[in-house]
């Protein structure tokens, strides 16, 4: 066993990922629930997808479960995806589901991971590649040179849709909008703010808003609530889960599958 052949394993298979990733169908930008559901189920449907992490581990702002307490809840509705990424789950007052925060979170990295979505952890995206009034792609650095604030340039990834699945930060639409003299799917042309708990029409809102914001810039998860004005709901993950799935399922159509 030699040390070098260790690292040309790792490199040789690390930039045979990169290369095909350099031209995809879907990037997804953050691997919170949202994104992972939508990039587990868009592999499923044969669609080429990339998630982006900038955070060392995916899993977004699942592992912390409620304050800290390491369970978070769902509703009935939400039961299929965590059957179809093989989550456990317990039955909790009507209608509901106590789910362990650790085993969801890693439960949906690796159904993301095993349904054919490549995750690169550690990738900021920075900023977005517009033509024609037309979203086409990712502008991307690496994580340690944008925390150090090094003069690094970034580099670009193409796809026919990207997704901002950044959760309360929505970073991809507020940058894009604060950059671009642009009108957004929205009332006002600009990212409204979330507002203040209200759990129920919260989730709910959080599926409806799932979609195109702007031609090629898709929405889901948290930062639908950033985007669109709405309610956040606290450690209730459904909404997450189901944005996810119905993202999965308008985006598989857009690339013909
Ligand atoms: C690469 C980035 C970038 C960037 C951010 O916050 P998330 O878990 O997102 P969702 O929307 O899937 O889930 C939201 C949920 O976790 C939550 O916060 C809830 C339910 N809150 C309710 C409440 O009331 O508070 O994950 C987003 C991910 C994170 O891992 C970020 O590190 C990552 O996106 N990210 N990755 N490039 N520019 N910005």
């Amino acid at each position: 066993m030699k040390e070098i052949d260790i690292t040309r394993g790792i490199i040789e298979n690390h930039v045979a990922d990169l290369m095909q990733s350099l031209k995809s169908d879907v990037v997804i930008v953050g691997a919170g629930p949202s994104g992972l559901v939508a990039g587990g189920y868009l592999a499923e449907l044969g669609v080429n997808v990339t998630i982006l992490e900038k955070k060392l581990s995916p899993g977004g702002g699942i592992w912390g479960g409620g304050m800290g307490y390491k369970y978070v809840i769902t509703q009935d509705e939400a039961k299929g995806v965590l059957d179809d990424f093989d989550i456990p789950s317990k039955p909790f007052e009507d209608n509901l589901h106590a789910v362990d925060a650790i085993g969801l979170a890693s439960g949906l990295i690796f159904g993301a991971v095993r349904k054919g979505a490549k995750i690169f952890n550690l990738v900021v995206v920075e900023d977005l590649l517009v033509r024609e009034g037309k979203v086409r792609g990712v502008v991307i650095n690496n994580t340690f040179a944008m925390m150090n604030h090094f003069p690094v340039d970034p580099i670009t990834m193409e796809a026919r849709a990207v997704v901002d699945a950044t959760g309360h930060e929505h970073d991809i639409v507020r940058t894009f909008s604060s950059k671009n003299d642009v009108a957004l799917n929205t009332p006002g042309g600009k990212p409204i703010g979330e507002r203040s708990m209200f759990a129920e029409p919260a989730e709910d809102a959080v599926v409806t808003n799932t979609t195109e914001v702007y031609p090629g810039l898709y929405v889901c998860g948290m930062s639908t609530a950033a985007v669109y004005g709405g309610y956040r709901m606290g450690p209730i993950f459904g909404g997450m889960l189901l944005s996810g799935k119905k993202l999965a399922h308008m985006l598989a159509e857009v690339c013909g599958k």
